[in-house]
């Protein structure tokens, strides 16, 4: 028969259980204790079960009294537990504790240099992002049709001449592949996959058979794209204006839109910036060619010219790197030259932001 606790025997449990809580170290000791005491099998489960061996009259007194140890000995199980996550956050804390005003350690963090085009890459995506511009990206080996047809230049087309083009082994088909000579394949895709309105830049790599001190076969281009129903000439030039005063971190920037002609634009410019921009006084600065999206493009890409319009503009990565960093030598750019990358390069710490400063 199971023994029945008295009041006394009930008194020495209740002491024997806080003596058990109070001796745990530790947060597995305080589980363990929960579960020995409050547990499904636990020492408050086990004087319940005696409750029917107990006379009618004594029930409810002890049933009584065992809810009440059960509350104190809770209580007592919950304080002890607060207690020691209290210890050992604050043990946490004194051994987790950082010096953040350390020095960078030694190391690939500190050693490591961002390369110019990198960081000027970085810069742009900042500031048109800080416009509005989501960056869209595509593939470097391209179809002859996305990279040249669609762009309002068909096969016999002389500006073919003019991108010295890599190209692939024609397939069986006639068919060819060709390394994109410049992003703009991006926008083409961008708008065959998704309706106006489109805001888009794409940075990326470009390839043109070409090598001397200001060209290399591999280059870097950043082309921007506004397409929607009402966009026009006063956009494309705020944008582009706003463009280069963040990019070159002046107040001001005199501009010049000279008349010119691409295959994918109408009208078509080309922009010049004063050169105080880069403290240059007099000079001018060929920095970008910019237009309107030629109504053969919109077709090209199922959109209707007369009721969609937009701008679209492009220039090179590597020469307005060199333009504000004052870099001479492309080549260098892409020698792999560790002496050069540590001199011209920036630190991966300085992260370009608007708020920040984008050169640092
Ligand atoms: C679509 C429609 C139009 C992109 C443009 C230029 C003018 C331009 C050069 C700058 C220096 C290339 O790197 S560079 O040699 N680019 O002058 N690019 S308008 O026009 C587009 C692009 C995509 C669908």
């Amino acid at each position: 028969m199971t023994s029945v606790a008295t009041g006394a025997d009930l008194q020495g449990l209740e002491q024997e259980l806080l003596a058990s809580i109070a001796a745990a170290g530790d947060l597995a000791a305080i589980e363990q204790a929960r579960i020995a005491v409050l547990g499904k099998k636990g020492r408050i489960a086990e004087l319940m079960q005696t409750l029917g061996t107990l006379p009618a009259e004594q029930r409810k007194g002890f049933g009584q009294s065992v809810n009440e140890i059960k509350a104190r000995v809770s209580e007592a199980l919950e304080a002890r537990k607060a207690s020691l996550e209290g210890d050992a956050l604050s043990q946490r804390l004194v051994n987790e504790r950082a010096d953040v005003t350390l020095p960078v350690r030694p190391g690939a963090v500190a050693d490591g240099r961002i390369h110019p085009v990198s960081q000027v890459y970085d810069e742009c995506v900042e500031i048109f992002a800080d416009m509005g511009f989501a960056v869209a990206e595509g593939p470097d080996i391209e179809t002859d049709d996305l990279n040249f047809t669609k762009l309002n230049i068909p096969p016999e087309h002389p500006a073919r001449q003019e991108h010295d083009t890599f190209y692939f082994r024609p397939k069986e088909d006639g068919s060819r592949l060709v390394l994109r000579t410049h992003t703009s394949p991006v926008q083409i895709r961008t708008m065959l996959a998704q309706k106006p309105p489109i805001r888009i830049i794409a940075p990326g790599r470009v390839y043109r058979s070409d090598s001397d001190q200001t060209h290399t076969p591999m280059f870097h281009q950043i082309e921007g794209l506004v397409i929607d129903e009402t966009t026009h000439m006063g956009h494309l030039k705020w944008v582009l204006e706003e463009f280069c005063k963040a990019f070159f971190e002046v107040d001001e920037v005199k501009m010049r839109f000279r008349a010119s002609h691409f295959p994918f634009t109408e009208p078509s410019m080309e922009v010049d910036i004063g050169a105080e921009a880069i403290g240059k006084p007099g000079q001018w600065l060929e920095i970008l060619g910019c237009g309107m999206v030629h109504p053969n493009v919109l077709r090209n890409c199922g959109l209707d010219p007369e009721k969609y319009q937009g701008f679209a503009f492009g220039m090179g990565l590597d020469r307005i790197a060199m333009l504000k960093y004052g870099l001479t030598d492309l080549r260098a750019f892409f020698s792999g030259d560790l002496r050069w990358l540590r001199h011209y390069g920036f630190s991966v710490l300085d992260v370009p932001t608007l708020s920040g400063g984008l050169s640092g």
